[in-house]
């Protein structure tokens, strides 16, 4: 078998407290990441959301565990995307920069649209972290992160996350539950999926219908 779940959310406290960890667990250690200051702006009030929104929170998540020895492959590499951004450059999305800043934002036209992070060579993906626009409380529609070792994502690809539920960017129906942007950005578990590119897109957002993103992070291991 040459995949082996190595990436999984930590298990809950209490039911699970004192049975013994799976084997996994021994190589695993809390995903650490360096979170923007929260600037949450706006109301949650009144915005048309899907009928499969988690519900708000402006709590941390629970930790999600990785193998040791992961690092950020994305950091500094080439992003490429489906339109030219109107504001902002595409290699600010992996500049590390994620304030919730409007000259840390890269806007991009309505419509489906996607971003892509050359990692430069082929990982096996742990988590996937991705910061959309955190300026102001808002649900990000049809969020899809998909990894490849094909910049063209014909086939194989393969998808670690997908939210759009009525399929109206046409890649299939998700099943992974829109959210509220948040400081904390969103971890996506990369399921050791194995590939070069990660392409996320998204479908514009419960405030506007344009494409807006801080940074995209990918927590990976070489692929063996
Ligand atoms: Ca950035
Ligand atoms: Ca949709």
């Amino acid at each position: 078998m040459a995949l082996i779940a190595l990436c999984f959310p930590a298990l809950a406290s209490g039911a699970d407290a004192g049975k013994s960890p799976p084997p996994a667990a021994k190589l695993t250690e809390a995903l650490a990441l360096e979170l923007p200051a929260a600037t949450l702006k706006g109301t949650r009030e009144d915005q048309p959301l899907g009928p499969n929104t988690e519900p708000y929170s402006d709590k941390a998540p629970p930790p999600f565990l990785v193998p040791k020895g992961v690092k950020n492959v994305a950091a500094g590499k080439p992003v490429t995307s489906s339109v030219k951004p109107f504001t902002g450059e595409l290699n600010q999305l992996a500049d590390g920069k994620k304030e919730a800043f409007d000259y840390d934002v890269v806007e991009m036209k309505k419509g489906s649209q996607w971003i892509q992070v050359d990692l430069g060579a082929s990982y096996s993906i742990c988590a996937i972290v991705l910061w959309h626009d955190h300026r102001y409380i808002q649900v990000m529609h049809d969020v899809i992160v998909q990894v490849s070792d094909d910049p063209e994502f014909q086939k194989p690809v393969t998808a670690v996350f997908n939210n759009d539920v009525d399929n109206s960017s046409g890649l299939g129906v998700g099943t992974d539950r829109e959210y509220f942007e948040t400081h904390f950005g969103r971890v996506v578990d990369g399921k050791s999926a194995k590939g070069r590119y990660v392409r996320s897109y998204t479908r514009g957002g419960s405030l506007s219908a344009l494409n807006c993103w801080h940074e995209i992070e990918v927590y990976a291991l070489p692929a063996k």
